[in-house]
Order: structure tokens, then C-alpha cells, then sequence
């Protein structure tokens, strides 16, 4: 298990060493900022870090086909931001079969297995109920003070990612003395989603509306929405956060690492190839409008829309501004190299040849011809 080999591991079986440049790289991430000012609109001057929650809130992609490829994407590059910083880095992931306030199993460090807790101070902070505290406290990711006198303004007020939230909510509880961990899932619930015996990414149903029976109902049998269905359970398992709030909290990296993991465990299927095929992983939602109400955020989801907001800043929800400084832009120029800098492109283009989902795009956008695996890492 070699520190810088790329692969991306469950984050308790790692050496504590690791551990701790993996919390000092989140840490340094509130340390960076962005170009511009806080004036700025869409807002400058904002950090490496807050920059990831307003990335989600301007998108929103939850409740329908492009839920797992567009999380992926942030997964991914999130991992490159801690490798800005550690080039040794992996975005590690919080293995769901494991209890992270006792893992029994874990790595203690010097070759010895024992008892980790993945829910201190040395770490992610504390499990609740409360506030995640220290390191996240400390290192300014929230400011329960925000908003009074002397202190920034509160986030929820301004809606400025300049300005910090107020908290950030655990809801776990640390485990009583003496008592036995309590795992997320199992092992066999974990298996179960890997024979779902469709072999097709989703159903084809032009409304997810998490009311619409006909969604409902499909939910557990197929492989995207049995695996969302699992990652919104994982969020409510140790943070009563709302699906708007929970990018503020780094452990939800852990989790979304772990539900990439699980996606390219199905996609690597040997009996399937066509789930690594651009063409055929999306199945008859390849290019298909679908109606998406979750939580009350209505949108409208089709796999050939731009990977956004990193493609042309305009989110669903948001405009936003993470790389470039503000450029005035008509929906048709947005795709000008005003706004892509020439290395963004070059980027994308290395990515889309890559990656093993198809990059959404614009209808009539050139596809990226055949599939490999994704990237160099692996998930061990
Ligand atoms: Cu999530």
C-alpha cells in the first residue's frame, strides 16, 4: 500500500500517516482562493474548498440519469485539487460496510491492525450530535459566529461562497461505550447491487419525480437507482444534512468516492462489457429528456448536456465562475475561449478520451469514440 501509487483505497486501511496528508491537503484547500473579489458577480476571491459547495448548489444533479457520470466528475476533480497540493494524494473512500467511528479492522500504523475512528479531531471531526467540531472548527469551514458582530457574514444570508456557513451537522452520535460498530450496509446489501439482474443503466423513464410511482417503483431494480437510492441513505447515516447543504462537509468526498467505486466496480463487470462502452452504458437513457423533481429542485436531465458547471460556468440553478475571471457571454458564446482557456480544452479532450462514461454534451456534439477504463487508478 505505497503512499503515490495513484490508487484510491478504502481511507481506514491506509497508514495513519496518509491519513493525516490527506486532512492536512483538505485543510490547505480553505488556503487557496480563486481570482477575483468578493463583489464579483458571480463572486470572486472564493476558496479552493467553499468553491466545491457552490459548485453543487448551482447544479444540483441528483434524482435522474446524470447523477452518477456528473458526480464522478467532481469526484474526479476534487482528487486533482489534493494533488495540486499533495501529488501523492488519492481520493480515498468511506467503505459503507464499515462503522467509521469503529473500524476493528483498520490501520493503526506500523504494520498493526486495530480500532480506528475515522470521527475525531485527528481526522473528519466528531460524529455529533452537534456541530463536526475540530479540525473543521479551527480551520474555518464554518463559523458558528457568522453573521454577529466581528465575524463574516453567514452564508445562508448572503449566499456569497465567499462568506462561511454557520455549521457543519453530524448527526451519527458517538457510539456508546462498549457497543458493537454499526455499519452503514453489509456486505451482501453491497453485492446485491452489483446483480440487479438489468443489465441496462436505467429504465428509460421520461419522469424521476421522487413522487412518481412509476419511478418508485423501479427504484430497487436497477443499477443508478438502486445505487442513489443507496448514497442518499449514506448522507442522512451520519449527517441529517440537506441534499442543498451537504458539500460543505468534507467526508461527503469520502462517500462520493466510495459511490464511484461502486459504479466502476459494476461497469468493470467482465460479463458486461457494454458497460464500458459510451454507447451502451447509458442504455435507452443515452439520450433521453427526463423530468427530474428532487427535493422540490426541478430540472431537466439528458446525458448529451454539457458536463456543467466546468464546461461553460452556467449551472442549472447558478452561473459560477471557478477557474477564469468574469467574462460577459451570451449562451452562445459561452463556449468561446474567452471563457475555456486553452489548457481547460485541452483538458477536456484528454479527459473525454478517458473517461469510461460518455461526457455529456451538446446534441450534435462530436461523441468520444471507443472506451478504457477509467484513468490509471484502480479502487482497492
Ligand atoms: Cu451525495
Amino acid at each position: 500500500m505505497a503512499l503515490g501509487d495513484g490508487i484510491r483505497r478504502n481511507i481506514a486501511q491506509v497508514d495513519p500517516a496518509e491519513r493525516a496528508l490527506f486532512r492536512d491537503a483538505i485543510l490547505e484547500l480553505h488556503k487557496r482562493y480563486y481570482p477575483g473579489t468578493k463583489t464579483d458577480s458571480p463572486p470572486g476571491g472564493v476558496s479552493w474548498w467553499f468553491k466545491q459547495d457552490e459548485i453543487h448548489q448551482a447544479t444540483h444533479v441528483h434524482g435522474g440519469p446524470e447523477f452518477l457520470p456528473w458526480h464522478r466528475e467532481i469526484v474526479n476533480r476534487f482528487e486533482e485539487l489534493l494533488r495540486q497540493i499533495n501529488p501523492q494524494l488519492s481520493l480515498h473512500y468511506w467503505d459503507y460496510k464499515d462503522d467509521p467511528r469503529n473500524i476493528p479492522n483498520g490501520n493503526i500504523g506500523g504494520g498493526n491492525v486495530g480500532t480506528v475512528n475515522l470521527f475525531d479531531a485527528s481526522f473528519m471531526g466528531s460524529p455529533g450530535v452537534g456541530a463536526a467540531g475540530d479540525p473543521l472548527l479551527t480551520a474555518g469551514f464554518y463559523d458558528p459566529d457568522a453573521g454577529t458582530a466581528g465575524h463574516p457574514p453567514d452564508r445562508d444570508a448572503t449566499g456569497n461562497s465567499v462568506d462561511p456557513p454557520s455549521v457543519i451537522t453530524r448527526t451519527l452520535g458517538p457510539l456508546a461505550a462498549g457497543a458493537s460498530p454499526s455499519p452503514y450496509i453489509t456486505a451482501a446489501q453491497e453485492n446485491a447491487l452489483f446483480t440487479l439482474p438489468n443489465t441496462s443503466f436505467g429504465p428509460g423513464l421520461s419522469s424521476n419525480d421522487n413522487g412518481d410511482p412509476a419511478f418508485v417503483a423501479i427504484v430497487p431494480n436497477y443499477f443508478r437507482t438502486r445505487l442513489e437510492d443507496m448514497h442518499n441513505l449514506s448522507h442522512v447515516y451520519f449527517g441529517n444534512v440537506s441534499p442543498h447543504d451537504a458539500f460543505r462537509d468534507p467526508w461527503v468526498f469520502l462517500l462520493h468516492s466510495n459511490v464511484d467505486r461502486l459504479y466502476a466496480k459494476w461497469q468493470t463487470d467482465p460479463a458486461h462489457p457494454e458497460r464500458l462502452d459510451p454507447a451502451t452504458v447509458y442504455g435507452s437513457e443515452s439520450n433521453l429528456d427526463v423530468n427530474v423533481n428532487f427535493f422540490g429542485l426541478v430540472s431537466l436531465q439528458n446525458m448529451t448536456h454539457n458536463v456543467e458547471p466546468w464546461s461553460t460556468g452556467h449551472g442549472e440553478f447558478a452561473d459560477i465562475r471557478p477557474w477564469g475571471p468574469v467574462t460577459t457571454r451570451t449562451k452562445a458564446a459561452s463556449a468561446s475561449t474567452k471563457w475555456r482557456t486553452r489548457s481547460t480544452r485541452r483538458r477536456t479532450a484528454t479527459r473525454c478520451s478517458s473517461m469510461t462514461c460518455r461526457r455529456r454534451r451538446r446534441p450534435g456534439g462530436r461523441r468520444p469514440s471507443g472506451s478504457t477504463p477509467a484513468r490509471t487508478r484502480r479502487s482497492g
